[in-house]
């Protein structure tokens, strides 16, 4: 099968690959579509660290063609959703209902020792435990949701990813309150649903902030109220639109000193969720007084901060009954083959999110 394959920084290869499996806890699934996320690209950048040669894309929807002997959940012809939140059931984190932590992720077909996909007989890498760049995927059970019919796949797959770690971060992360107001940092394929989930939580203003003009339109569509382009001044200007600071501050890029800015542009009692991962190494700082006169607090957000097999099919829901968008975070549709003008777009800013068809 045809997979695009990571053999060096910069850009992708079309390989044939093979894919072995499904053992007994794993599924085989057919790709419909599979989005292309930020976390790729700091991949194919070498921002993030990753074994060569690797099959990226983790945020995949498709059809469940086999099932290994154990699986009971799943059968051939279900459509599914991937996630990179796959869990053991057995840790701690997992015992306490935060699966999306789980320390011990289960069946590692990532590793070289146990590889399903392979190049000329030489493992390759599944990134995220999914390879979802490829015409066939073998995961873990648990790396699997069912979803509804009725969500066309170029739209569910993002529900793995941008979706879950978006909207989950405002649900679920940070709790938004009704009325509320919330300002959510850099409005790309994540914080546009950020957005959109401090809007189903009835959110009662919700201010968007970015550099690029055009991700501020875009915020407006999702439920932004008002937009301010990102400066060197916009702790001040929320501060004075806002008449002493938002309640809720979402950091959804992954730079320390827009994280700082989430933090100092609270009101009391207000609370800064970062989403964005920094740089390995990095330090945020940030004045320490605060934290008493204002009982400001700082919350990270991994995936949604939930289990993602009950959230996703609510999101779903959400999306089926009309209160969120899906299609519109669709920019292009791209053959595999075109997957290295995908990235491109994403890093000039043109794309909210390029989805690669099978
Ligand atoms: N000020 C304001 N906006 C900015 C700035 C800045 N200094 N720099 C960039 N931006 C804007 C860009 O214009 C863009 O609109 C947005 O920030 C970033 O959007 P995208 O579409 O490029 O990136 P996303 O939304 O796909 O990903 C953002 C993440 C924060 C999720 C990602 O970069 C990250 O940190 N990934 C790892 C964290 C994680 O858990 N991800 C989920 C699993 S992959
Ligand atoms: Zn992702």
């Amino acid at each position: 099968m045809k997979a695009a394959v990571l053999h060096q920084l910069g850009r992708l290869d079309i390989d044939s690959v093979e894919l072995d499996g499904p053992r007994a806890d794993e599924v085989r699934v057919r790709t419909s579509a599979t989005g292309l996320c930020h976390s790729d690209y700091h991949w194919v950048t070498g921002a993030l660290p990753i074994p060569f040669p690797a099959v990226l894309g983790h945020e995949a929807a498709g059809v469940v063609e086999a099932v290994g002997a154990d699986v009971s959940e799943f059968a051939p012809g279900d459509f599914v959703v991937t996630c990179a939140s796959s869990y053991c059931g057995h840790c701690r984190e997992c015992q306490r209902g935060y699966s999306n932590r789980c320390d011990a992720k289960p069946n590692r077909p990532d590793t070289p020792q146990a590889a399903r996909l392979k190049l000329k007989g030489a493992p390759v890498y599944q990134a995220g435990r999914i390879g979802g760049f490829a015409e066939e995927m073998v995961v873990h059970r648990t790396s699997l949701v069912k979803i509804p019919q009725g969500v066309p796949p170029t739209s569910a797959a993002l529900l793995g990813c941008a979706v879950l770690t978006g909207a989950g971060a405002a649900l679920n992360s940070a709790r938004v309150e009704p009325g509320s107001t919330v300002a959510v940092i850099g409005c790309g394929g994540v914080g546009l649903n950020t957005v959109q989930g401090a809007k189903i939580a009835g959110a009662g203003r919700i201010i968007a902030i970015d550099l690029n003009p055009r991700k501020l339109e875009h915020a407006r569509t999702f439920g932004a109220t008002d937009t301010l382009k990102a400066s060197a001044d916009t702790v001040a200007e929320i501060v004075e639109m806002t008449n002493g600071g938002v309640d809720y501050a979402f950091e959804v890029i992954g730079l320390p000193a827009t994280m700082r800015e989430a933090c100092l542009m609270l009101r009391k009692g207000g609370t800064a969720a970062l989403v964005g991962v920094a740089k390995e190494g990095a330090e945020l700082t940030v004045p320490i007084q605060p934290f008493a006169w204002k009982e400001i607090r700082v919350v990270g957000s991994l995936m949604g901060s939930v289990p993602f097999q009950i959230f996703l099919p609510r999101l779903a829901q959400y999306y089926l009954n009309g209160s969120l968008k899906l299609d519109e975070l669709v920019s292009q549709r791209l053959p595999l083959a075109d997957i290295n003008r995908g990235f491109a777009d994403m890093a000039s800013g043109a794309a909210i999110r390029s989805v690669v068809v099978f």
